[in-house]
Order: structure tokens, then C-alpha cells, then sequence
């Protein structure tokens, strides 16, 4: 009988640091606990409907945006894995104000700092409409066993460890990168684990989705509309398809798998859009350069940006390269 040959994300990156020997095998163990995070949300979401768990949280987060009681429990399910996992320093999270600086004697001593989005797009929470959360993973600059500081945590993207997404969609898939190409690991349920399933993706050079919120069109800059006219009104049949659920991680996930680009860019509303650089454009942005695709501002590769606050946003243009070009000659003039 053959069996089919199945590589679970440990393998994987057991594998992985098996390449460098000057590895600790630390990082593995990131891996392992957001793994374990990750099942425990992927249950929570399933059973969303059946339990008490949707609806909004009653509470306000740091952004003054209302807090689902999904993003609660997600927050603190990552927040919990990664403090008993012991080889976290600290995390920068979206549903907190502040560094949550993590205290235990394995945690003070150990170099990663996570910035996670626990649950993005949680309009979508109350619709069953696919959410995700998203990470990347940092080493500190500081000396370990020193408490962890603002420089820590407000890193370049260009300095992220390794990156990621889990889509909570009709399957659950964990994609990440460890600055060596793009792997996406299905969670088969069957046996309870992620499994290799999308090795070494690459994103389409060119594509035919583009995914905004159309609704801000009067209020974008002139560059950006002339570029979404040019989508809508162009002569090739079928050129371009507009697709946009308003959830970064399902919007990203295909445009990634398919071609296409996703933007949100600054309104005259919202001077730097919407997302944010350290839980949400810095990881995309790693992720979308790891598959071969481009993601900037409009002005300037999101990576080279240099973080001064934890919550800051920045405008977003991320996907297919041809694509990303024809934008910034748009944005140019
Ligand atoms: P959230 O982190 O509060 O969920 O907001 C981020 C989400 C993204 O997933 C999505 O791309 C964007 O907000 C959609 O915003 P809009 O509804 O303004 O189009
Ligand atoms: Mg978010």
C-alpha cells in the first residue's frame, strides 16, 4: 500500500532550522504556540454560532473601535499559549494599548517579541464571513533579562523573523514565512494537526482582482481613483474583477493564491488609512515580497517604514507586481 507523504508545520520547520545549525530551535517553539493558539481559536470560531461568543464585547479597544467578544478570547488564547510557551518575551497586539510585557523567569529570558492582530476582520464575525489573525515575529534588540523597550517592539518590517496568517475560512490554513518563501499548511481536523498543503506559493506577476473599498472612492487621492478607473473601464473583456469581502486576511489570501492586488489606501478622512503597520501591513507585506509580489505606501516599500508608535497606520498596496506598478505609475502621474 502507499502512503502519501504528509509534512505537518513542525516537520516543517524542525526542517527548516535543521538547514542552520546555529539555530536554537526557539523560534520552533513560536511555531508550536501559536499553533496551539490557533486550534483553540479555530474551535472557538467553529462553535461561534452555537455559543455565546458573537456579538460585540461591550468594550472599546485602543483604535475606539467596538470590541467582539471573539477578538477578546482570541487575544487572550495567543496571549495565553505564548506566555506558557515560555520564548516570549513580550507581544504588541492590536486589542492592547501597550507592550504586554511577560514575566515569567523562561519568558524574560527569552529573545522574541510577537505583534499580532488576534482576530482581523471582525465585522465580518457576526455574518460567518471568513476572519484571521495575523503575527510576526521579532528578536529584541536589548539585552534578554533586561525589561523589554519601545525600540523592541517598534521594528522594521524588513527585521520580522518570520510572518504569518491563519484563515478561518471553509478549511483552516496557517501561511507563513520564514524569509525563505511562502508555505501554507491546511488544518486537517482529522488528526488534528496543520499539514503542508500549498508548498513554496508563489504569487501570480500579474492579475486581474483588484479588492478595495469602493465606497471611499470620492474621498481617495486622484492617482488612486485613476488607477480604480482604469480597472473599471478597461476595454480587454473581462479584464479585471472587483473583489472585496472587507476582511484583510480573506481578500489577501486570494489575491495571493490567484493574482490581484489589494488596497486600502489613505482617504481625505483617514490621512493614513486604516490598517496598521505592525499587526497588519508589515506582515502581509513580507508575506506578499516572500511570493514574489510588491508592497508599498504608494510612496515607499512598506518594509523601509520606520515604526514610532505601536498602533500607527500607514496606506496599503499589496499583491501581483505588474499590478502594484501600474498603481504607482498612476500615483506618480
Ligand atoms: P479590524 O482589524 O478592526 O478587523 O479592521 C481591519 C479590517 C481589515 O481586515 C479589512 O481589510 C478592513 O478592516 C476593512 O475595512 P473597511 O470596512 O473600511 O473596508
Ligand atoms: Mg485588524
Amino acid at each position: 500500500m502507499r502512503i502519501n507523504q504528509v509534512i505537518s508545520l513542525s516537520q516543517f520547520i524542525a526542517d527548516q532550522q535543521s538547514k542552520h545549525p546555529e539555530a536554537s530551535g526557539d523560534l520552533s517553539k513560536i511555531f508550536r504556540d501559536i499553533k496551539f493558539a490557533a486550534k483553540i481559536v479555530n474551535r472557538d470560531v467553529r462553535k461561534a454560532g452555537l455559543v455565546d461568543v458573537l456579538g460585540a464585547h461591550g468594550t472599546v479597544n485602543v483604535q475606539g473601535e467596538e470590541v467582539k467578544k471573539l477578538d477578546m478570547l482570541a487575544n487572550e488564547e495567543f496571549k495565553s499559549s505564548l506566555t506558557l510557551g515560555g520564548d516570549c518575551c513580550a507581544i504588541i497586539s492590536e486589542e492592547e494599548e501597550d507592550i504586554h510585557h511577560i514575566e515569567t523567569t523562561l519568558n524574560v529570558n527569552s529573545k522574541y517579541i510577537i505583534a499580532m492582530d488576534p482576530l482581523d476582520g471582525s465585522s465580518n464575525i457576526d455574518v460567518n464571513a471568513s476572519i484571521g489573525t495575523i503575527f510576526s515575529v521579532y528578536r529584541r534588540i536589548s539585552p534578554i533579562g533586561e525589561p523589554v523597550t519601545m525600540e523592541d517592539v517598534l521594528q522594521k518590517g524588513t527585521n520580522q523573523v518570520a510572518a504569518g496568517y491563519i484563515i478561518y475560512g471553509s478549511s483552516t490554513m496557517m501561511v507563513i514565512t520564514t524569509g525563505q518563501g511562502v508555505n501554507a499548511f491546511t488544518l486537517d481536523a482529522s488528526i488534528g494537526d496543520f499539514c503542508l498543503s500549498h508548498p513554496d506559493i508563489k504569487i501570480p506577476k500579474d492579475g486581474k482582482i483588484y479588492s478595495i473599498n469602493d465606497g471611499n472612492y470620492d474621498r481617495f487621492e486622484s492617482g488612486v481613483q485613476q488607477y480604480v478607473d482604469y480597472c473599471r473601464n478597461s476595454t480587454v473583456k473581462e479584464a479585471y474583477s472587483a473583489r472585496y469581502i472587507g476582511s484583510m486576511v480573506s481578500d489577501f489570501h486570494r489575491n495571493l493564491l490567484k493574482g490581484g492586488i489589494f488596497m486600502y489606501p489613505a482617504s481625505s478622512d483617514a490621512p493614513n488609512g486604516k490598517l496598521r503597520l505592525m499587526f497588519e501591513s508589515n506582515p502581509m507585506a513580507f508575506i506578499t515580497e516572500q511570493a514574489g509580489g510588491k508592497a508599498t505606501t504608494g510612496a515607499e516599500r512598506i518594509l523601509d517604514l520606520e515604526p514610532t508608535e505601536i498602533h500607527q497606520r500607514n496606506p496599503v498596496f499589496m499583491g501581483s507586481p505588474d499590478m502594484v506598478d501600474k498603481l504607482e505609475s498612476f500615483i506618480k502621474g
